[in-house]
């Protein structure tokens, strides 16, 4: 398919129009999502520079270096009447306090268009669950986008983080994420793929991003932007086949994280108690180490 077909059909993609029409659902929402730095708002320039044919315009700032957060605000970007993308904030590491936010952003359940910051206890979640029943977002239809750079290994620590990190997505949007391989004409571009191919992730899309210093129009960087959200719609068309419920599934979503945050506050109070069992035991080899020397007898007798 050539670009200008691709370019209509993704335009021209209404929610109306699948099989049984919008079945509530009013636009479809990209989540990007992922690691600091690994190109999440370049990839949102990207996709509007290649859909609107116009000049190249930074709409999502972008860091200057990939080792300072540039993006803390949950921002939206609107690419056809349908789709709107959203530049969510990316996470250093996938620590435990991180994923949660991380979870709670893919669930659309804090606020667009407003800064995030990283909570960690089961009441901030609770507070973040209870504030967005305010927000009516039940009528996005979710698709989430892991935006991960070809440039970074995947470290053998980090395999079992993706790995988890992918299946969780999965369980909170009902979807496998799409992954977008930035960077992809760096060496570890294949390295990468086999990686996110052992999470179990199906859609991946390698792709290089155009940037504010080198965006002359490559038909390479151009076909590779396009086939990505074209497939992306054709999957979201291909999902509206299905009777669904955005009301059910928005409960879902919020039933996964609570018993996130609840089985996340569980492992905390354990790693408490088991610190504490730990310092007892240690305290009481001390005390057994003491009772061995020739005056502990004669010291216990002095001080009674
Ligand atoms: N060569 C090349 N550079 C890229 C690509 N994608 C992003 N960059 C550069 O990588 C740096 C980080 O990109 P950003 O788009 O700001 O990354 P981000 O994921 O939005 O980062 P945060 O907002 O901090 O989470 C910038 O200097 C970009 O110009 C790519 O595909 N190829
Ligand atoms: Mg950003």
């Amino acid at each position: 398919m050539d670009s200008q077909a691709m370019i209509d059909y993704i335009r021209s993609f209404r929610l109306d129009s699948c099989r049984h029409g919008n079945q509530g659902y009013s636009r479809v929402l990209l989540q990007l999502f992922g690691y600091t730095g690994h190109g999440k708002s370049s990839f949102i320039n990207s996709c509007k520079y290649v859909m609107d044919d116009g000049p190249y315009k930074v709409y999502a700032k972008v860091a200057r270096s990939d080792d300072k957060p540039e993006t803390m605000i949950r921002n939206t970007y609107e690419l056809t009447d349908t789709v709107t993308m959203v530049d969510n904030r990316g996470c250093v590491k996938m620590n435990k306090d991180e994923t949660g936010e991380i979870y709670a952003q893919l669930g659309n359940f804090l606020p667009l268009d407003c800064e995030v910051k990283w909570h960690s206890g089961f009441k901030d979640m609770n507070q973040i669950l209870l504030s967005a029943d305010l927000m009516d977002q039940s009528a996005d239809f979710i698709v989430p986008v892991l935006v991960y750079s070809a440039q970074k290994q995947i470290a053998p620590a980090e395999e079992g983080e993706l790995r988890e990190l992918v299946k969780k997505v999965k369980n909170i949007t009902g979807l496998f994420p799409t992954v977008v391989i930035t960077h992809k004409l760096s060496e570890h571009l294949r390295d990468t793929e086999e990686k996110f191919r052992m999470t179990g992730a199906e859609n991946m899309f390698p792709v290089e991003n155009y940037t504010e210093q080198d965006h002359l129009k490559t038909r390479g960087k151009h076909e590779g932007l396009l086939k990505c959200l074209y497939e992306i719609i054709r999957d979201v068309e291909f999902r509206m086949r299905e009777r669904r419920d955005p009301l059910k599934e928005k409960i879902e979503r919020k039933r996964i994280l609570y018993e996130f945050a609840h089985n996340r506050e569980m492992e905390k109070v354990q790693e408490i108690a088991n610190s504490e069992r730990a310092r007892r035991e240690e305290l009481e080899r001390k005390i057994g180490e003491a009772r061995k020397h020739p005056y502990f007898h004669y010291l216990c007798t002095y001080f009674n």
